[in-house]
């Protein structure tokens, strides 16, 4: 069996190195931790460290000489290790501290911080947090950020895996758009222009086509050139595509599951996090209530005065009337706006067989925000080459899809649900950009 890191021993040490989050077991023991120097204080005579590690904090007190020696010692953020006491303290934060340390240079810091990591707030504007991420996503509020995003994707994972789907990973240097035209970033490829995708779309589409049910965690790029609160040109796209389905609601009912083990999986994996940064976690439906498109206009122009009847989408201040509409009137933080026009959908968009104006997609608004899109497939091909027909788009560059429906394929449909966006919505954070680790936006290429 292979060591895990804190069960590997160091050569020259007689302890082992245990985690801070292991501490509470080895009250009054000698013990050996390892992490950062998150900060320093100095109290009278003492001296208090705060160690931090991958998994949290200790405080530790030196006293006398230890204390001299520690003033200035090594500067924040140096790589260190302390061998010391497991001491109970009311005072301390966690009620444990660690006494009568030696401390051991493992790697010194060589410039202070940009900016002070051991407050409980990082205060830092945006630019300078993004800028400066590397170092800033070592603070714990950043870093909680980033452990729900990672329990949300093993909470997402889990659930389809439980329902027999297999977890795929299809190309992201493609021929030809997968969403539209428009927003997409062009490569070079050894002198041909391929672009990023955009989704997984047509691929996770073919290859229901082997195995039925299909998911993929994994990143998209869009060259939308807007600077807002809600996009980035990379994001995370958590996609699902399943076979022989009635109609969109079983990918409606396939999804409310994902999102509650998500959720759930937040409560299980990352209940510290979500206690540091203060978060209420939602209650996930057993129904997630639904309104049509249709519906949707009516109620904005009943509830605001607003007449949109006629648009062929919801701004985003019609999700947000449509949110707060679902949290007062149907207690939900959840809501399904379902029948989009057929002619602003994609092409691969099954129409509704009774009113083909209306197609068989959906849009998951959560807290006011959409989080999700999806719906059922086209499974024809005549039926793709007549929509493809209709909209003036060429059936060449979709070759290799359209031989997945000239084999044949079943009724089908999934969805593609933004990460970032679904914990931004859950964190409450201004912006998406702070819950991406390195944000790709029109600014920033680096870090
Ligand atoms: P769509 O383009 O609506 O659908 O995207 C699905 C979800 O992805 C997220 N999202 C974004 N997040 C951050 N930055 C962006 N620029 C951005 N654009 C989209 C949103 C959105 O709801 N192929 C379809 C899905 C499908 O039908 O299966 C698609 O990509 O949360």
């Amino acid at each position: 069996m292979v060591p895990t890191q804190h069960q590997i021993q160091h050569p020259r040490e007689q302890l082992t190195r245990l985690r801070t989050s292991e501490l509470g077991a080895h009250v009054g023991e000698r013990v050996r931790v390892a992490g950062w120097l998150h900060a320093r204080r100095r109290l009278g005579g003492l001296t208090f460290l705060t160690l931090r590690d991958g998994w949290g904090l200790v405080q530790v007190v030196a006293e006398g000489a230890a204390a001299a020696a520690l003033d200035p010692g090594p500067p924040a953020e140096s790589v260190i290790a302390i061998e010391g006491v497991v001491t109970r303290s009311a005072q301390a934060p966690g009620g444990l501290e660690i006494t009568a340390p030696t401390v051991e240079v493992i790697a010194a810091a060589t410039v202070p911080p940009p900016v002070a990591l051991g407050k409980r707030e990082l205060k830092a504007g945006l630019a300078t947090l993004l800028d400066t991420a590397v170092v800033t996503n070592r603070h714990p509020a950043r870093r909680a950020v980033f452990r729900l995003a990672a329990a949300a994707m093993a909470g997402f994972r889990a659930t389809l895996l439980e329902r027999d789907f297999t977890e795929i990973q299809t190309p992201k240097l493609l021929a030809a758009a997968t969403e539209s035209g428009a927003s997409v970033f062009p490569v070079d490829y050894f002198g041909r222009t391929a672009v990023l995708a955009q989704s997984p779309q047509l691929y996770k589409q073919m290859m229901v086509g082997v195995f039925e049910r299909v998911f993929e965690v994994g990143p998209v790029f869009r060259a939308e050139p807007h600077d807002t609160t809600r996009h980035l040109n990379e994001y995370v796209s958590l996609d699902a595509e399943m076979g022989f389905i009635t109609d969109h609601h079983d990918i409606m009912a396939l999804l409310r599951d994902a999102v509650a083990g998500m959720v759930g999986a937040m409560r299980a994996r990352a209940g510290a996090e979500l206690d540091l940064l203060g978060v209420a976690l939602p209650e996930v439906p057993a129904t997630i209530p639904e309104i049509t498109f249709v519906e949707a206009h009516e109620l904005i122009l009943a509830r605001h005065g607003v007449d949109v009847r006629g648009e062929l989408d919801l701004s985003p201040r019609d999700e947000r009337w449509l949110g707060d509409w679902a949290r007062e009137e149907r207690g939900s933080d959840f809501l399904y706006v379902t029948g989009y026009p057929t002619r602003k959908v994609a092409f691969y968009a099954q129409p509704n067989p009774e009113h083909p104006e209306y197609a068989n997609y959906f849009d998951l608004i959560f807290r006011g925000t959409e989080m999700v899109s999806g719906g059922q497939r086209r499974h024809r091909y005549e039926d793709y080459l007549a929509v493809l027909a209709e909209r003036g788009l060429p059936a060449e560059p979709f070759a290799a899809y359209l031989d997945a429906f000239r084999y044949g394929m079943p009724p089908h449909g999934g969805f593609g649900l933004g990460l970032e966006r679904f914990v931004m919505q859950v964190t409450g954070l201004p912006t998406i950009k702070l819950v991406s680790l390195f944000p790709r936006d029109l600014h920033r290429l680096t870090p």
